[in-house]
């Protein structure tokens, strides 16, 4: 019986066995799966945004090409993790549907605007910095595909993120106002960057069930000190400011103290509510509508190979 079937699956689970896609799974596990990870595609596909208009703006053709590939990469992370989502029943169309309804959400992060060519080196340090935080710990999840796919994801974040710290260092090694430049995007980001790690673990809906069943490997609150930590001493090196007058290093804890967030502007953001949340939906409803014709000369194709066969 379902309670019987539970509590192998518990067991597999506890002895860090991969759950795979045609194994025997509770429905709650594959609703809260196919939640995360779809969420988490919509959150590399959205993420080509603020990054991508850039693109034609980048200073240098060396800088372009660089940017042009992390885009894309993100797309095919984009693609990658909806693969992992389909191996759960569920349509590529049905999830973009959710996504284009509201009633998916993506991270909240891409609802603010890159204002300056900085705001692209300090997305790749800080939001590539804290997505690799949170995905290093996800190649260990519970769900075979989706574990997989974290594996080449961070290999390729790892590189972003590097390269948005070169691209930063650039710019705080260079004039006055290159500095100031740096600076100022690293204020407006820093805080949105410490809220992609989700509410505080007392507040978090998911987190106890997803950890119980190694969805989740690590919770919120660790993972952003994590982050907090390893980036303190990389703004220090660059000579910029991390805008926290609370922040400072706790000899006893061995981490860094850092202030609150403001969990106000989380929620409002992440209700739909941001500076760019609008924005951000409206360009992906265009992109969508914009391809459809792809999709009906697939479906134009399919229906012709099986004409064929029927012939
Ligand atoms: N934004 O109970 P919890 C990238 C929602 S990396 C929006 O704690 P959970 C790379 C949450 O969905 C970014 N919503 O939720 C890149 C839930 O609402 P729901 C993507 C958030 O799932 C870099 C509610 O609040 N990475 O894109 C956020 O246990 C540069 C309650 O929260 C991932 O998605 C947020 N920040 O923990 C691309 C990693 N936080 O669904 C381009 C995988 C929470 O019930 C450029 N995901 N919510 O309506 C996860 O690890 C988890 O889902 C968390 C949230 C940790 C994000």
């Amino acid at each position: 019986d379902s309670t019987e079937l539970e509590r192998r699956f518990q067991l597999r689970v506890d002895e860090e066995q991969r759950i795979e896609p045609k194994d025997w799974m509770p429905e709650k596990y594959r609703a809260n799966l196919i939640r995360q990870i779809s969420q988490h595609a919509h959150s590399e596909v959205i993420g080509m945004q603020p990054e991508g208009c850039w693109i034609t703006r980048a200073p240098t053709l060396h800088r372009k090409i660089v940017l042009l590939a992390k885009v894309q990469d993100e797309g095919g992370h984009g693609l990658y993790l909806y693969s992992a989502a389909e191996t759960l029943g569920v349509s590529r169309e049905e999830l973009i549907d959710r996504l284009h309804s509201g009633s998916a959400k993506y991270a909240s992060i891409f609802n603010y605007p890159s204002l300056t060519w900085a705001d692209v080196g300090i997305i790749g340090w800080l939001v590539d910095g804290a997505a690799i935080v949170n995905q290093i710990t996800l190649q260990r999840t519970s769900y075979g595909p989706y574990a997989r796919a974290m594996v080449r994801v961070c290999k390729e974040e790892s590189f972003h993120q590097r390269q948005g710290y070169q691209s930063v260092m650039a710019l705080a090694r260079g004039s006055d106002e290159q500095k100031a430049m740096a600076q100022d995007a690293l204020d407006r980001w820093w805080w949105p960057s410490l809220m992609m790690f989700g509410p505080h673990d007392g507040e978090s809906a998911h987190s106890a069930q997803s950890m119980k069943w190694k969805i989740k490997r690590e919770s919120n609150d660790s993972l952003r000190q994590r982050f907090v930590d390893q980036t303190v001493p990389q703004a220090e090196y660059l000579g910029l400011r991390i805008p926290d007058s609370k922040l400072r290093w706790n000899e006893e804890r061995g981490h860094y103290d850092f202030g609150e967030i403001n969990w106000e502007e989380f929620e409002n953001v992440i209700s739909g509510n941001g500076p760019c949340n609008r924005q951000r939906l409206a360009h992906h409803v265009q992109a969508h509508q914009d391809g459809d014709w792809v999709r009906e000369a697939v479906r134009a194709y399919d229906r012709k190979q099986l004409d064929r066969v029927g012939a």
